[in-house]
């Protein structure tokens, strides 16, 4: 045993104990002082979060928020929650995928007749984008039950963010103790989806958030540039 310490060292990384990822399902929850999004960043400059809580209320007591997103205008920079819908939030550990569950509703004219949903995300983690496979992904959209809002769930894979406390380019062997901030903004893509569409979240109907490292991954799905 002291033999091999001497020969590996005392860091599990040396003899190739891999990285884990630790699963954890969040949901978005409203914040500011009205139920649009978009209203509470122009006015206070606040993005809606996220934690473990599922929504207990439902829409009809009045529970939600939303955010609307004009396919035609979209955000350049990081936390706008102007013209897209966005989301801030925090993770501790390493990441390799994220599963998104998203709730729309249409503000103007329904979708006659197209069937896929085109949407356009923007994923940041501790300030910085996260370079995509593609700019944009389709995906058929699920009715809800009442058929008020539609469903869409993507998937970004290939995020590979992982502690290496020694900077040695060999993630450290378990679930990582690093906190990261992660943001994430959705839009519409204009010609799969409305001029207007809206986002809504944070109640029983509409359960909107992220699995951080999911154990499946969606079929609609991008994957980080590497
Ligand atoms: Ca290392």
């Amino acid at each position: 045993v002291a033999l091999a310490a001497l020969m590996f060292g005392n860091g599990a990384n040396a003899i190739g104990e891999p990285p884990t990822f630790a699963q954890q399902r969040v949901y978005f929850h409203c914040n500011g002082t009205t139920k649009a999004g978009n209203i509470n960043y122009a006015a206070q400059s606040t993005m809606p979060g996220w934690n473990t809580t599922a929504p207990a209320a439902s829409v009809t007591s009045g529970a939600g928020c939303g955010t609307a997103d004009p396919g035609v205008v979209g955000a350049g920079a990081e936390s706008q929650n102007l013209h897209d819908a966005a989301w801030q939030g925090t993770f501790t550990g390493n990441i390799q995928a994220i599963t998104v569950e998203a709730h729309t509703i249409y503000v103007g004219s329904a979708r006659g007749g197209v069937t896929n949903f085109g949407l356009a995300p923007k994923l940041f983690v501790d300030g910085s984008e996260v370079s995509l496979s593609a700019a944009f992904l389709t995906m058929r959209p699920v009715p809800s039950a009442t058929a008020a809002s539609e469903k869409v769930l993507f998937s970004i894979s290939g995020l590979n963010i992982v502690d290496d406390a020694d900077g040695d380019g060999i993630a450290d062997p378990g679930p990582g103790t690093t906190e990261h901030t992660v943001t994430l903004q959705l839009a519409g893509y204009y010609f799969n989806s409305t001029l207007l569409n809206a986002w809504v979240y944070d109640t029983t109907e509409v359960p909107a958030g992220i699995t951080f490292n999911p154990a499946t991954l969606e079929s609609a799905r991008l994957s980080a540039a590497q």
